[in-house]
């Protein structure tokens, strides 16, 4: 095959049809240990773990103890290496260039034998000049890696001055030191989530690329509005063009046109190439009467894309090279003002000049091995992120820039991204090689990203500005020390990354980190004293030692860009990484997977302050009722936190509120451990994901307690008020069906608000609707249209932990009337059955569990007081009625074991 086609490139080469041709060297390579003992064949793009998993050297590196089994792999340097054709009227393009997407991480590379250049950062596209040494017919190709390890090991060793911290993770996560000292993705020298898998190979597609003239290299298409008049919008394009040596003495001069797809719009400009790397920026005015539409977060409208085609057209060549990017109108502000009755200033965005209430979660690297992640895996995350009712991920600042499709998905998807770049929890050096090098990889990773109108944020790094203000790693044991660090801080952040990013894209604001105080930050010169002000910027939040259903223990912030609690994930994800012996509580796995210090004490104590805890049948029942609660616990505690931040955006409380984002930590896994994550490894939702979807349903109610008073807030994120809207509140006892009492008001529901809509003494409501006791009822609350047709989710407080709770008795749930649902296509599922679920006594969180099946279920955790209720499941494999009749469970809190009864 390859043969046909060069013959074809050699035609159209003495035709003078084509400028430019390629040869793909992606797929089977020869890999192979420096000490010469493994010899294998692999994949690019791929990685050396799963290269020697699929040549049987090692087993699942998830399994287990194999993370710390394979440490070795890591550790030693490793030659990637295949041979290649090269017809020989390739030889006679002006230019040959290895093109690299990808290396990770530090790499020599030869061909014919020859040197042809070197890598060390991951983050970064590579082109290597080849001209002088590919030659016709076989050619050879080695990329020598070197341990990261052993690299960022050497680089710390030779930064001599001061120690750039932290050397290495706590002794919890079994990692490895320095990743501070290497362009590469932090966590994959361990998190507090993750394993070190510090892996190498080409990560990304490698080939080798002819042409004669000029390419484009790259389009950033950036947008602006227009006068409002005879313009709607201004397109910035920004092209990158390189040019062939040969035109530094002859250059080359025509036309750069730029064209708007489907629509008679375009713009040209005569341009002369003569450097090796040009820049040329076209501006296209797109009048209001041609009739683009905006690009729109979910929820608030389409998300409209355009195809721009950008050509080079010379007089004696003609076209020569194009490249088509797509890309959307919409604009974005992050308003920092001042705001009535509050010291400090606001933190919000604006999207098309709406302001937005962000809802949403980090996100993650889904996988240590990147070439594991499915383009259908990637998708069904971020679509489980839309179907949950966020509308905001925050790419986090310890992974890797993501690859195109996420950023594709997110587009269609209306996901805004905030997108940190790859700096996390750390100092890091400043000397001038590793500068250059994040100058580089800041302008590429710019360019590549910044298309997307998806993206609505740049942020210099992860939580680099709270370890500094608030000393996480010694940085200020003396004052010198902390004047050393500061500086270098503001050199990397504030003197390189900013105006890198400023001089390329004017269109998104740049946050010098997360949290920070935004304006406040930039007043304390880039470091505030506390990066953590509730009446500035984002804020993390993390708490675990009090009660989380306690509302008055978090931040009335500005923007909650990160707060969450662990859970274990499910006995059929943890099944696939372990076995028999592993599945107790106390068990060497359980520990060895947990990387957070004191994370399992922590969720145990979470799960005791509210729940029984499981005390009777075998240690596997034990085992799967305690994922169970710590999961129920994780769930109600991040919906406590969610809602607080949700109803405070529309209020001032002693100069706090005005919240205006939500965005927990985490939503996917890198693996099957104990994590924040609401999305399990393999795509399992955990029951917090399913509560998201309530929490975050664009109209919704909290009730909560407010010393003596009860009391009920409606949020909307509508953009229209809703007129004549009744809120309902109910009082029902843990023993009956019906509600005991119920109150409602109608009131008109503004849009984009949070408004108070009930407020009563709680024992007041208590003894008036005819409540024993507290231990004995619970509330719920809903807002309706047209009085009975519910708007947006039920919501319940309970009034007592469940150890105390009376009236509760042992339920019998049963799923029948099973039924497959002619149009499976809801939830985008491969089949969608239909089930009714009966129940013989109120349950509180109601879980099913479909087995091996994949797939979710239509509403999950939940709380059962009607005796019927219809569900969906959504599979993503096929399945009949048989199949998942044989897998389905069902179980609520009464069902943990408990030796009493
Ligand atoms: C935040 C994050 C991560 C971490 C998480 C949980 O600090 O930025 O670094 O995994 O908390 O500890």
């Amino acid at each position: 095959m390859a043969g046909v086609k060069f013959v074809l490139l050699f035609i159209l080469v003495i035709l003078g049809l084509s400028y430019e041709e390629g040869i793909d060297l992606n797929g089977e390579w020869n890999v192979e240990n420096n000490k010469g003992d493994i010899k294998i064949r692999g994949k690019v793009p791929g990685c050396v773990h799963t290269d020697l998993m699929a040549a049987g050297k090692i087993g699942d590196p998830y399994y287990r103890f194999n993370d710390v089994e394979y440490r070795w792999i890591a550790k030693e340097n490793w030659t990637y290496s295949r041979e290649f054709d090269v017809p020989g009227g390739m030889l006679d393009f002006n230019e040959l260039l290895l093109l690299c997407e990808g290396l990770d991480t530090v790499a020599t590379i030869f061909v014919n034998g020859k040197f042809v250049g070197q890598s060390d950062n991951m983050f970064k596209r590579y082109m290597f000049d080849l001209k002088s040494v590919l030659k016709s017919g076989r050619n050879a190709i080695a990329v020598n890696f070197t341990s990261a390890i052993t690299y960022a090991m050497e680089k710390n060793a030779s930064h001599t001055q001061y120690m750039v911290p932290p050397d290495c993770p706590p002794a919890v996560q079994k990692g490895e030191c320095h990743p501070n000292f290497i362009r590469k993705e932090q966590c994959s020298f361990s998190w507090d989530w993750g394993p070190a898998f510090a892996t190498q190979g080409i990560w990304k597609n490698i080939s080798i690329q002819g042409y004669d003239n000029s390419v484009i290299r790259d389009v950033l298409i950036t947008t602006r509005k227009g006068d409002g008049r005879s313009v709607s919008w201004k397109v910035d394009v920004n092209v990158f063009i390189d040019v062939a040596s040969t035109a530094t003495n002859t250059p080359l001069t025509g036309i750069l046109n730029a064209q708007l797809e489907g629509f008679q719009v375009s713009v040209n400009k005569t341009v002369t190439l003569s450097a090796p790397k040009e820049s040329v920026t076209l501006t296209m005015n797109i009048s209001p009467d041609i009739g683009v539409g905006k690009w729109w977060p979910v929820g608030y409208g389409r998300q409209m894309l355009y195809n721009l085609r950008v050509s080079f057209i010379n007089k004696e060549l003609g076209e020569g090279p194009t490249k088509t990017v797509k890309f959307g109108f919409r604009t974005v502000e992050l308003v920092q003002e001042k705001i009535p009755g509050s010291p400090g200033l606001s933190f919000y965005f604006k999207i098309n000049d709406l302001p937005i209430f962000m809802k949403g979660s980090n996100w993650i690297p889904a996988d240590a091995f990147k070439n594991r992640i499915t383009p259908e895996y990637t998708r069904y995350l971020l679509q489980s992120a839309v179907d949950a009712n966020m509308n905001t991920l925050r790419v986090w600042g310890g992974g890797i820039y993501e690859h195109d499709d996420v950023y594709d998905i997110a587009d269609e998807l209306g996901i805004m991204i905030w997108q940190d770049f790859m700096f996390a929890c750390a100092m890091y050096p400043v000397d001038d090689d590793f500068l250059g090098n994040v100058r580089e990889e800041i302008q590429q990773q710019v360019v590549r990203i910044g298309n997307h109108p998806a993206v609505i944020a740049w942020s210099g790094n992860n939580e680099n500005e709270a370890a500094l203000a608030t000393n996480w790693y010694g940085t200020d044991n003396s004052s010198w020390l902390y004047y050393t660090f500061r500086a270098d801080y503001v050199k990397l952040y504030i003197d390189v990354i900013k105006p890198e990013v400023e001089s390329l894209d004017q269109s998104r604001p740049f946050i010098s980190s997360s949290p920070s105080n935004g304006k406040e930050t930039v007043m304390e010169h880039s470091v505030a004293h506390d990066p953590y002000d509730n009446h500035y910027g984002d804020v993390h939040y993390y708490n675990y030692l009090t009660d989380c259903w306690d509302w008055t223990t978090f931040p009335k912030t500005r923007f909650a860009s990160e707060y969450g609690f662990q859970s274990w994930p499910s006995f059929h994800t943890l099944k696939n990484a372990s076995e028999e012996g592993d599945w107790t509580l106390n068990s060497g796995f359980n520990n060895h997977r947990q990387h957070h210090g004191d994370g399992n004490a922590q969720m145990m104590d979470q799960v005791m302050l509210h729940f029984p805890l499981p005390t009777g049948g075998d240690s596997l029942q034990q085992y799967k009722d305690f994922i169970y609660l710590s999961q129920v616990a994780q769930a109600m505690c991040i919906k406590t936190e969610s809602e607080f931040y949700r109803r405070s955006r529309s209020e001032i409380v002693n100069g706090t509120g005005h919240t205006m984002g939500a965005l927990y930590w985490q939503l996917n896994d890198i693996w099957q451990g104990p994590t924040w994550s609401s999305v399990e490894y393999g795509g399992r939702w955990k029951m917090l994901h399913y509560y998201a979807a309530k929490f975050f349903a664009p109209v919704m109610t909290v009730i909560f307690e407010d010393k003596e008073q009860l009391k009920v807030y409606a949020v909307s994120d509508l953009a229209i008020k809703q007129n004549q809207v009744t809120s309902q509140l109910q009082l029902w006892t843990w023993s009956s069906f019906k509600p005991l009492q119920n109150w409602t008001v109608t009131f008109d529901m503004e849009a984009n608000a949070a408004m108070m809509v009930i407020n009563m003494t709680t024992t007041q409501l208590i003894k008036n609707g005819g409540c024993p006791a507290r231990e004995t009822c619970y509330f719920t609350s809903a807002v309706c249209l047209n009085k009975t047709r519910l708007f947006g989710p039920v919501n319940a407080h309970f009034l007592i932990s469940f150890q105390s709770a009376k009236g509760l008795t042992k339920a019998k749930i049963t799923v029948t009337n099973v039924t497959v649902l002619p149009d499976a296509s809801k939830a985008r599922a491969a089949t969608t059955l239909r089930l009714e679920l009966k129940t013989t006594a109120p349950a509180p969180f109601v879980w099913l569990d479909a087995g091996d099946l994949e797939g979710r279920f239509s509403d999950n955790g939940f709380l059962m007081n009607t005796e019927t209720i219809t569900l969906e499941f959504y599979a993503r494999k096929s399945v009949t009625v048989a199949m998942f009749q044989k897998e389905v469970t069902v179980q609520s809190l009464m069902d943990i074991k408990r030796e009493n009864y």
